[in-house]
Parts: structure tokens; sequence; C-alpha cells
């Protein structure tokens, strides 16, 4: 049972207009109590697909030498990216880690251009000038893409704290991971979003590992991370981030009573990385079995298994497999003829210039 006993989102949403107009079918799923609709689970099938399969061919394409520097896969954690964004309006802003291709995708951000920006090429998300580990798209409020571990969270805050000086509903949302509890932002972060009651949504992605150091060696708090955040007053739960379903309702709701005006909220997700930290990781820190003990609650299978017994025909689940496959092999074949940046945009971008 939750620490912190939440209310329900509608309550929550305290009659604020949301900053677009619902389609019918989300209008539905909204009434249905947060329970997703069939057509909703369909998407979250093909945007999890779509996550694993972009990264496996990511790491392929990092094999041959075509990708270079670092590589985080957000393979197994692809639940809470997906029921996550599923639950915000587009205008909520966006931040997170360098593990960040599955938000970005999830968010809906051009395949191209993030693979664009994996190879380097011009016509990445950041003009290839950021690589893996920055993506960034401001049409998407997609504010990137951080490699400092907890560096996100004080922008994350920074945001809240603009959306609610220029008086906008939107909230921003940062996913942060379980190696960001022990960096001093993340105290000044929920202090400060707790004080002057800011729109923040502190997304923590617990994968009970921080490179290859197990929490229980670095997190002196317990295996349990969410009871601290009652220290700032800030309401808190921790959900089962291999459950989509699961994620999307927690999102929902935690993000209402941000939206609300209450304050901050924190959501703990469980979950777990299938590959190591990154391309470089020969992972020989963990056993195969806690492996596969975690791959067995695999969300993609786990939600492949549900839609079947719901009588989903085969073929339709087969047309979104075949559809995720072109989707990635276009990404490549665009990355692989996209051209290079030019060397004369070697200093563009890089000092606020005021003028654009
Ligand atoms: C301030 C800082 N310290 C150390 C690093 C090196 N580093 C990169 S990722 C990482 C582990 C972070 O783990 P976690 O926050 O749990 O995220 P996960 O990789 O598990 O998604 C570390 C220590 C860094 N990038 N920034
Ligand atoms: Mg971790």
């Amino acid at each position: 049972m939750p620490r912190h006993q939440t209310r329900s989102a509608k309550s929550a949403q305290n009659g604020k207009a949301p900053s677009r107009l619902l389609r019918a079918s989300e209008a539905a799923a909204i009434i249905a109590n947060g329970q997703p609709s069939h057509k909703q689970l369909l998407d979250f099938y093909r945007q999890m697909l779509l996550i694993r399969r972009f990264e496996e061919r990511s790491a392929e394409q990092y094999t041959k030498g075509k990708i270079r520097g670092f590589l985080h896969l957000y393979i197994g954690e692809e639940a809470i990216a997906v029921g996550a964004m599923a639950a915000l309006q587009p205008d909520d802003y966006i931040v997170t880690h360098y593990r960040d291709h599955g938000h970005a995708l999830a968010r809906g951000v051009d395949p191209n251009a993030i693979m664009a920006e994996l190879y380097g090429k011009a016509t990445g998300t950041s003009r290839g000038k950021g690589g893996s580990m920055h993506i960034f798209d401001v049409a998407k409020s997609f504010m990137g893409g951080w490699a400092i571990v907890g560096g996100q969270l004080p922008i994350a805050t920074g945001l809240a704290l603009a959306a609610k000086y220029l008086k906008q509903p939107r909230i921003a949302v940062v996913f942060f991971g379980d190696g960001a509890l022990n960096e001093g932002e993340f105290h000044e972060s929920l202090n400060l979003a707790a004080l002057w009651k800011l729109p923040v949504l502190f997304y923590l992605e617990n994968n009970l590992y921080g490179m290859g150091s197990h929490i229980d060696q670095t997190y002196a708090g317990g295996r349990d991370v969410f009871p601290t955040a009652a220290h700032y007053r800030i309401q808190a739960k921790n959900i089962d981030g291999m459950n989509v379903q699961e994620v999307y309702r927690q999102v929902r709701e935690a993000a209402g009573i941000v939206r609300s005006g209450r304050g901050p909220f924190l959501l703990e997700a469980l979950t777990y990385r299938f590959r190591g930290h990154s391309m470089a990781d020969p992972v020989n820190y963990r056993s195969q079995d806690e492996l596969k003990e975690w791959e067995k609650k695999d969300p993609i299978p786990a939600l492949k298994a549900q839609l079947l017994e719901a009588k989903t025909p085969k073929a339709d689940l087969k047309r979104i497999e075949d559809d995720v496959e072109a989707i990635v092999q276009q990404a490549v074949d665009f990355a692989e003829q996209s051209p290079d940046p030019d060397p004369a945009d070697l200093y563009r971008d890089v000092e606020a210039t005021g003028d654009r």
C-alpha cells in the first residue's frame, strides 16, 4: 500500500482546460476511469516494440562502427516511458538523462532524426553535435537528453518554475535513475519544488543499478526509495515499471495532482535494464539468474499475451510488428544517406546570442 494516498485524477484536474482538445477516442479512454482503451493498448504495444527494435538495431550499427561514442540502451524499461507519455499533454516539459532514445521515441520525436543523431549526421535532432545522450526536440517540449547524473533535475525544476511564473498549465516531468539519488541536485530540486509548490513530477526509474553498483551498496536509505520524498513533504508512490497499464494509470493520476497546483509528486517505478550500462559494459557484476527473473517480467511479451487473450486478431499484431520493422529500416537508411555536419557549422549553436 502506498505510504501517501493520492486523490483521483478527476478531482485533481481542478476544472482546468487541457492545453489541446482531446480526440473522441482519448476522451472515451479517460472517461473509462483511467483504463486505457483497446486502441491505446495496441498503440502501447507498437511504441514499446519500436523502442526495442530501434535500440537492437542501434546496437548492431554500433558494433559495425556506424555509431560511435556512448550508447546506453533502454531495453527492458520501455513501459516506463510509453505509459507515461500517453498520460501527459503535448505542452508538458520532458527532461531526461542520457538513456534517452526510449523517452524521445515515446514522445513522438522523429525516429529518422534520432537515428541520424546517433550517427552524428547533420539531419539529427541536434544537427549531429549531441549524439545518443543529447536528443532534443523543442517542438515536442522534449528538453533533452542530459549526461551529468542528476543534472536534469534542477533543469526540470527551473522549467516548472517558469511555467508557474508564466501561469501556463503545463507541468515538467523529469526522468532520473537511482544513481541520481545520491547527488546534491536531487535534494536541492525536491526542496525548492516543495517550498515553491512547483508543478514538477519527479519520475524515478529505479533499475537497481548505477553502472556496476547495486543500490544496496550506494544508497543508505534502503531498497524503497520513495519514502525519502516525505522528508520534503512531497507526495510519493512506488509503482510497477514493467506494467505499461499501471504506469499509464499512475502517471495520469500523479500528473493530475501536479497540474492542479498542489506542488510536486515523486513516482518511483521499479524496473531493470536487460542490457549493460552502455555498449562498453561486460555486465560481470550481476547474475544470469537475476537477469532471467526480470526477463520474465518483460513488458512487451506480457502485453502481447494480454492482447491475444482479449481476442485481438494475430494479423493486427503482425501488421504492427511489420510497421515497426519498416520504421526502423527507414531510420537506418535515412541516417546512412544523410550528410555529415558541415565543418563551417562547428561554432554554430554553441552560444545563446539572443537573436533567434
Ligand atoms: C555527476 C556524474 N557522476 C558520474 C557520472 C558517470 N555516470 C554515468 S551514468 C552513471 C550511473 C547512473 O546510474 P542511474 O542514475 O541509476 O541511471 P541508469 O544508468 O541506471 O539508467 C554514472 C555514475 C556522470 N555522468 N555524472
Ligand atoms: Mg539505475
